[in-house]
């Protein structure tokens, strides 16, 4: 799953000509690099990153998503919110990535009223407040709780279980040690009997055990990618297409999957 952010320039909100170009050529990009899945997101969810309206979000989202459409790839809207998923949908997205696991009211709904595949995420706290000190007992047992609830809330409202994956949420309301002891548990997380996705690329783990800003963390989101691999995650949502895909070559390789 390749990421697509569009991002505004410092004089737009997101929803200009040349900031939806630029998303759409990027999304070209991630789509010859061999990207099974585009995730296309229009709001910020970064630690502290600034709030972004539904009308915003709907404007930066909608007219990328109807050009993406041409590439005839999947492509997976990253929202929290009920009326840019139905939006969405309406114009032909395959997944729904919300990280908060469809918990806005009218979110079940909006995803069960179609045959698109979800993406439930664990976060604690929400994205203003998520890295200020968050503490667990147990954050395996926890994390997988959660997603094993989010799971049953989703069948038990129509949305059958092979349209779902899982994803223990990296980064979100999770200590470097928390995202760590997760990664080292990933493979505990296949009880839950859906596909786990992880979304590693560049997060600040990677930052605080190499000491390099996000824009130098390559090396580190592949060697990250490879553990994800291991601990058995099916999709893995990231920047480096390209590399990362020869990193599943290798993986592929060495367990005689080629
Ligand atoms: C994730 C995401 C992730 C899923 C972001 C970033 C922050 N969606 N959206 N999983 N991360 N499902 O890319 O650094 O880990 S935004």
């Amino acid at each position: 799953m390749g990421v697509v952010n569009i991002t505004p320039d410092s004089f737009s909100d997101g929803g200009r000509f040349l900031d939806r170009e630029a998303a759409v050529s990027h999304a070209r990009r991630l789509a010859e690099e061999g990207a099974d899945i585009i995730d296309l997101g229009g709001e910020s969810t970064r630690p502290g990153a600034a709030p972004v309206s539904e009308q915003e979000e709907l404007n930066r989202v909608i007219p990328v998503l109807q050009t993406l459409n041409l590439f005839d790839k999947p492509i997976s809207v990253d929202t929290r919110r009920p009326a840019v998923m139905r939006a969405a949908l309406a114009a032909g997205a395959s997944m729904i990535n919300d990280i908060q696991a469809l918990a806005a009211p009218g979110a079940l709904e909006a995803v069960a009223g179609s045959d698109c595949a979800v993406c439930l995420m664990h976060m604690k706290g929400t994205p203003a407040t998520m890295q200020q000190e968050p503490r667990y007992d147990d954050v395996v047992a926890e994390v997988k709780a959660f997603l094993k609830e989010a799971v049953a809330r989703a069948t038990a409202a129509g949305i059958e279980r092979a349209r779902i994956v899982a994803d223990p949420g990296f980064g979100f309301g999770k200590t470097a040690g928390h995202n760590l002891e997760i990664l080292r548990k990933l493979a505990e997380f296949q009880s839950l009997e859906v596909p786990i996705l992880a979304g590693l690329s560049r997060k600040s783990t990677i930052g605080k055990i190499t000491g390099r800003p996000a824009d130098e963390r390559l090396a580190g989101s592949l060697a990250m990618a490879l553990l994800a691999l291991q601990g058995g995650a099916k999709i893995l949502r990231v920047h480096d297409v390209k590399e990362t895909k020869d990193v599943i070559a290798v993986w592929r390789a060495f367990e005689n999957d080629a």
